[in-house]
């Protein structure tokens, strides 16, 4: 669409102001916000600000409120034959090359701080490898024991897609074979003013757009062409999981062939929540559906409940990974329609006014809007929820300090690796109960779970105070 046909379009739907400088911008200003414009989906912007900015969009909350029943960690005695076989059904999955990785990482991730696209974020204990080097060893791990590569697919956003493919580039993709590895843009959405509904520009050439939510990945993945990538490869599930969390299995075979041999079209991985009303999505069945409330709709009563065992029921926390069937996703896409609901933000948006100055509102004055991907699991079959341990699998990186900090996760990361190493025989000093007095740190391609360090050849049943040590692919390393 040309600026003419743009303008025709956009004053009948009350949005004439996104052009309201155009007439005077060079070029290139024109071509960007005309680029803006046409990529958006035009006919849908009345119904979705009248329906979300205009009201506050009304999601109910189930009036049944149960909590969710997961597959364990272990499997009990009843289970033990579907997890024996789930684990040879995750593994041959996964030799038949029908498996895919799956990295949502279009975030803008402002609470940490770091001015770059977050997987650059150096992250290990020892050897500071970047979030996206270790997602590229675990799975170049798997691909070498299965004998077959596994696609990655990475989602980006408009504001970190160059710099992330120039990081890639740059570290020669960390081993990984480029044409196994498909960068795909998430869509972008714009802020909308809260009082008039009408798109913000945050400059006289550009409108104030921010990612549209990790949910906007199921739609991003059709619209980019990664599905039919995957249906041309035969891969028939994808293993999902974010940027921030070093300590996800980003291939896990037994989770993999239990969400399979169930039917399951979108799973799940669950913890047990810190304390009540820690900020993770919440696990439940909600009027016989299974579904995720985010921690601020879980009201405190529900969220603060205990069982008759004192424990609290509603304790499946949400930790963002997932097993999606492709067929699930394509279905979702049908028609061109996902239907995810929208979440409301209401932020402080800098931008144009109508007179061309800047402002820094110093209060809430848009609305953005965001689609979340758990969404998607009230609408798929036989979905399932399977436990891991927070200790295993879950130590993100969110915040410059405090929680969920690069101190932490470095914290997290030495002392699995302790664990380990403990089942794998060794003894490991600990300073304190829970921690280990040595630095330690663990190349996935040396082992990417506690049983493959196992059959590994560790040359000494100690780990003694102070001592720094890597394990690289062929064993380990002491360092001074
Ligand atoms: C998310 C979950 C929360 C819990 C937690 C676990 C939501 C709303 N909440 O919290 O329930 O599971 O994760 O860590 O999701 N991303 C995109 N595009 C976007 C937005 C996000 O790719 O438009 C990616 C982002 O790069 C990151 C992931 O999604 O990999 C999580 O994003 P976040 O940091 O906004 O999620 P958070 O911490 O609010």
């Amino acid at each position: 669409m040309d600026l003419a046909q743009l303008k025709a379009k956009l004053a009948p739907l009350g949005q004439a102001a996104a052009l309201r400088f155009a007439d005077s911008l060079d070029p290139a200003g024109k071509q960007k916000l005309t680029a803006q414009l046409a990529a958006l989906d035009l006919d849908k912007l009345p119904t979705l600000i009248d329906e979300n900015v205009r009201r506050k969009p009304h999601v109910p909350l189930p009036t049944d409120i149960k909590p969710v029943k997961a597959y364990p960690y272990r499997p009990t005695e009843e289970l033990k034959d579907l997890y024996d076989r789930a684990l040879v059904r995750g593994h041959d999955l996964l030799k038949q090359g029908k498996v895919g990785a799956f990295l949502v990482a279009g975030g803008q991730g402002t609470r940490l701080g770091y001015d770059g696209p977050k997987g650059e974020f150096p992250v290990t204990p020892i050897k500071n490898k970047p979030l996206f080097q270790v997602f590229a060893e675990q799975l170049l791990a798997h691909s070498r024991d299965a004998g077959k590569p596994i696609p990655w697919y990475i989602m980006t956003s408009e504001v970190n897609d160059a710099p992330t493919r120039a990081f890639f580039e740059e570290h020669r993709y960390f081993n990984y074979n480029p044409a196994n590895i498909f960068f795909f843009q998430q869509g972008m959405l714009p802020a909308f003013d809260m009082a008039t509904g009408e798109m913000l520009l945050s400059e006289k050439d550009s409108l104030a757009l921010s990612p549209d939510g990790h949910g906007g990945s199921l739609r991003a993945i059709d619209k980019s062409g990664a599905l039919a990538d995957m249906k041309k490869r035969g891969v028939e599930h994808l293993s999902y999981f974010q940027v921030d969390n070093p300590l996800v299995h980003a291939i896990d075979p037994l989770f993999l062939g239990l969400h399979d041999l169930t039917d399951s079209e979108m799973s799940s991985k669950t913890i047990a929540k810190a304390h009540a009303l820690e900020k993770v999505g919440n696990f439940v069945v909600g009027d016989n559906v299974l579904q995720v409330i985010e921690y601020s709709d879980l009201p405190d009563s529900l969220a603060r409940q205990v069982g008759p065992d004192g424990q609290p029921l509603f304790n499946a926390g949400s930790i963002a990974i997932h097993a999606l069937r492709v067929s699930f996703i394509e279905r979702l896409n049908h028609g061109g329609q996902l239907k995810l609901p929208w979440h409301r933000a209401e932020k402080k948006v800098p931008y144009v006014d109508a007179a061309g100055n800047e402002v820094k509102p110093d209060k809430p004055n848009a609305v953005k809007l965001e689609q979340f991907v758990f969404d998607a699991i009230p609408l798929a079959k036989n979905a399932i929820v399977y436990t891991t341990r927070r200790e295993e699998e879950f130590s993100p990186v969110k915040n410059a300090q405090g929680d969920d900090s690069p101190a932490t996760c470095r914290r997290d990361q030495v002392r699995r690796a302790a664990d380990w190493l403990e089942i794998a025989g060794v003894k490991v000093h600990r300073a304190s109960a829970a921690e280990p007095a040595a630095v330690l740190e663990i190349s996935p391609l040396f082992a990417t779970s506690a049983q493959q360090l196992k059959s590994r050849n560790i040359p000494f049943k100690e780990i003694k105070p102070n001592e720094t040590i890597y394990f690289d692919e062929s064993g380990p390393v002491r360092l001074p």
